[in-house]
């Protein structure tokens, strides 16, 4: 998707309700410090709109990230944050749970990994929850700048079978450095949502019009001086006619 506004439209706390929304949601969840946030700035071409930390837990609430007014990208808290106390830890869990199952426009839940570790207990047992919830997790391996290119698929393969995930789940090695694996969520972000109508047809009618603008002209190369019989200036003549002149 090309980029051309975000914002960040909604926040939600432990208290405040799941948002209505009209426009599809996708969703990002993942242990604490694994990258969501840094993801979602990636993907919307933004350095910092989402807050992002090397303290774990910042993302304390759900934040809901309009891009284009045409869909949501929604970033979860983390959870298995060790410093939070149990209340806090437990309040969490609840407001992912009660936004997986409350929202109505979510069209698909990304899990993130950190891959250079494996999954840890937290990690199993949010991706189990998922899918007896009924979702199909597209798994995210973060921080893919991490390891060396021979290890991505090695540490891809040590995911999937620590979570013992799904046949035919997708797991895609993701840096919000590099950027490695943006254009492929931003592929499976397309093919999930419904564009609403109004978006589609202002975006055919854009194309419409500059595919109707003329061509542009190719700028006229610069006319190089040619030798002629002819000498162009006066001078030129009369030094012609000095030469003449001696020579005889
Ligand atoms: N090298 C590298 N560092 C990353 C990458 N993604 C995130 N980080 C770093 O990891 C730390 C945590 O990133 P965040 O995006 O805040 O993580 P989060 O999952 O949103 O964390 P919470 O909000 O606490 O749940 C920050 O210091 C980021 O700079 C990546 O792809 N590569
Ligand atoms: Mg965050």
């Amino acid at each position: 998707m090309i980029i051309k506004n975000v914002n960040l439209e909604t926040v939600c706390g432990i208290t405040s309700a799941i948002p209505d929304n009209l426009l599809d949601e996708v969703a990002f969840a993942g242990k604490s410090n694994v990258g969501k946030s840094s993801l979602i700035n990636a993907l919307m071409n933004r350095k910092s709109l989402a807050r992002t930390s090397s303290q774990p837990g910042k993302t304390q609430t759900i934040n809901f990230y309009n891009v284009n007014e045409a869909m949501y990208l929604v970033d979860l808290p983390g959870y298995g944050y060790a410093n939070a106390n149990i209340e806090i830890k437990a309040k969490w869990g609840q407001m992912i749970e009660n936004y997986l199952h409350t929202s109505k426009r979510l069209k698909a839940v990304f899990l993130l990994i950190d891959i250079r570790h494996e999954p840890s207990e937290n990690d199993q047992m949010m991706y189990e929850w998922m899918v007896h919830q009924g979702f199909a997790p597209i798994i995210i391996a973060t921080k893919s700048d991490k390891l060396k290119k021979m290890q991505i698929l090695q540490h891809v393969q040590m995911i999937k079978d620590i979570l013992q995930v799904e046949p035919g789940t997708i797991v895609i090695p993701f840096s919000a450095e590099s950027k490695q694996g943006r254009e492929e969520i931003w592929q499976i972000v397309e093919s999930v949502i419904e564009l609403p109508q109004g978006y589609i047809e202002a975006e055919n009618a854009k194309r419409e019009a500059k595919q109707k603008q003329p061509a542009p002209q190719e700028p006229k190369k610069k006319e190089r001086w040619k030798k002629t019989d002819r000498p162009v200036a006066k001078k030129t003549l009369r030094k012609e006619q000095k030469k003449k002149v001696k020579k005889k």
